[in-house]
């Protein structure tokens, strides 16, 4: 039987594969009709497809997909639905959200446009999988018609700038529902690329972990997300444990902070990575020219054990980066080049090193490589024989060493968070830590089962009752920002 990540997107004509059979199904019934009508009354004529991908929850390995390193997110229940309809009389592409805050955007059909950054849209992130779409139909030789118009509807429910990973649910959904409307497929694993790299038309130079994950999830299992080639493996998590998800209700703008945050980080990890391969002996041309990430000079540790006894990057992390932060000419003295000169291509780092005054490349570099650590420990306790209650306590211990890193090292939490993180350790988690990108958005917390719904109640009560007081948010949405999950399935179509 061909593997789950080798399939194409699966394509349905019912809700039931993907949405069960109790209340779930129930509530995307309703959504599902709502986007129709939507559609009709915008458009005047009906959706030739529907498509839809799930946002997700990382469970440990955070900001290290995209140096390289494994990651173990789970797709959740929330997910973003599209309805498409080819158009060739509009030369145009028509996107309407059933959300009234989201105006109506429009865009040329060409798929070489650039986006415009300084003017963030909502709309854009259709336009990364439209992009991605084209590039990819012309890399494998594919003859798709020449761009015509489309008529879309977006019905999203993955709450945004939550690290729940909306704008990935967003991004999967559109370029399967665009191949759909084109009628063409392709194994999961390729549209787990295309995705990763299409959504950095957005700006953000983001890992693959949730374009992935959105694409290949398997109802039941989280997944431990392999990248370069992307591969994913089934992981069971252990029966009488629950992961909730709360929102600190600190919104992370991260397209808009990219410079100083994400992207600073990417950068910070790239420059880590130089200055460790030449450190490790490799000349600053060829460290400049072929180093990327964290994980390119990992091998390079190997030949530094026979002087200091290890092959463990984080004792040649201690050993070779200092831990007061960087200057620009710091670095340069040991590269032998300008920053801007060998990282001026890429425009999202230039805005980084304008806006940086300094690179922590010790901190960075300790948490990717201890946090790469930490995922696969994850995922050898899951697979141990200890008994369900030891599995549970042991990942809870992981979870919170990996928000501690993340805390203290990477620097990516907020005071929102760290209350919270805190909070769910009080009401007796057996760890908490913060999920996705960070500086605001969710946690998550690993509850046993029986408790869990004791354990909501306490947390409304200690971090989010002072916050109904103060308006922040209603009591009746609360449902919407703490909730336990379960693993869900990943991207789907349907035809009706
Ligand atoms: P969020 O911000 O949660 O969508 C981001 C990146 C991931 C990963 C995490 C941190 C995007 C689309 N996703 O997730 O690739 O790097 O941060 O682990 O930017
Ligand atoms: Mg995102």
């Amino acid at each position: 039987m061909a593997k789950n990540e080798e399939l194409p997107i699966p394509i349905y004509n019912n809700l039931e594969p993907v949405y069960g059979d109790g209340s779930q199904l129930e509530e995307a019934k309703l959504r599902f009709d709502n986007l129709k009508s939507k559609f009709l009354q915008v458009f005047g004529h009906s959706p030739q497809l529907f498509a839809r991908s799930p946002g997700r929850v990382n469970l440990i390995g955070e900001h290290i997909d995209y140096e390289g390193y494994s990651v173990l997110p789970m797709a959740i229940r929330q997910d973003t639905i599209i309805a498409i309809r080819r158009n060739e009389t509009q030369k145009v592409l028509r996107i309407a959200n059933v959300n009234e805050k989201y105006s109506m955007c429009t865009y040329p059909t060409d798929p070489n446009q650039e986006l415009d950054l300084k003017n963030h849209k909502w709309g854009h992130y259709f336009i990364c999988g439209y992009k991605g779409f084209y590039d990819y139909v012309k890399l494998k030789g594919v003859d798709v018609c020449q761009p015509v118009g489309l008529d879309v509807v977006v019905d999203g429910i993955v709450p945004t700038g939550s690290g729940l990973s909306s704008s990935s649910a967003f991004v999967c959904s559109s370029t399967i529902a665009i191949m759909a409307a084109f009628d063409v497929n392709f194994p999961k694993k390729e549209i787990a690329q295309v995705t990763c790299d299409c959504e950095k038309h957005v700006g953000t130079q983001s890992g693959g972990m949730d374009q992935a994950i959105s694409i290949m999830a398997k109802i039941g299992f989280a997944e431990l997300i392999d990248f370069n080639p992307i591969h994913a493996t089934d992981v069971q998590l252990p029966a009488g444990g629950i992961f909730v998800i709360a929102h600190s209700l600190a919104e992370s703008q991260k397209a808009v902070t990219a410079a100083t945050n994400y992207n600073n980080r990417v950068v910070e990890c790239c420059l880590a990575s130089i200055v460790l391969g030449i450190k490790l002996g490799m000349k600053p041309e060829e460290a400049i020219s072929k180093v990327n990430t964290l994980s390119d000079v990992e091998g390079l540790c190997v030949s530094f054990a026979g002087t200091h006894n290890s092959s463990d990057p984080v004792v040649a992390v201690k050993e070779y980066l200092k831990e007061e932060p960087y200057t620009a000419e710091e670095i340069e003295e040991v590269t032998g080049e300008k920053l801007t000169s060998f990282l001026g291509k890429n425009a999202a780092y230039v805005d980084v090193i304008n806006a940086a005054k300094q690179y922590k490349l010790h901190q960075r570099a300790a948490h990717v490589y201890t946090e790469a650590k930490r995922v696969h420990a994850f995922k050898d306790v899951v697979s141990s024989n200890l008994n369900d209650e030891e599995m549970l306590k042991k990942l809870g211990d992981l979870m919170n060493e990996s928000h501690c890193s993340c805390s203290v090292s990477y620097e990516c939490s907020c005071p929102e968070l760290e209350e919270l993180v805190r909070s769910c350790r009080d009401n007796g988690a057996f760890g908490a830590r913060l999920t996705g990108a960070g500086w605001g958005g969710c946690a998550v917390a690993l509850v046993k089962e029986n408790i869990v719904p004791q354990f909501i109640l306490n947390l409304k009560d200690s971090y989010y009752q002072s916050r109904i007081d103060k308006g922040i948010i209603k009591k009746n949405d609360l449902g919407l920002y703490v909730f336990a999950s379960k693993p869900s399935s990943g991207a789907a179509i349907f035809k009706f």
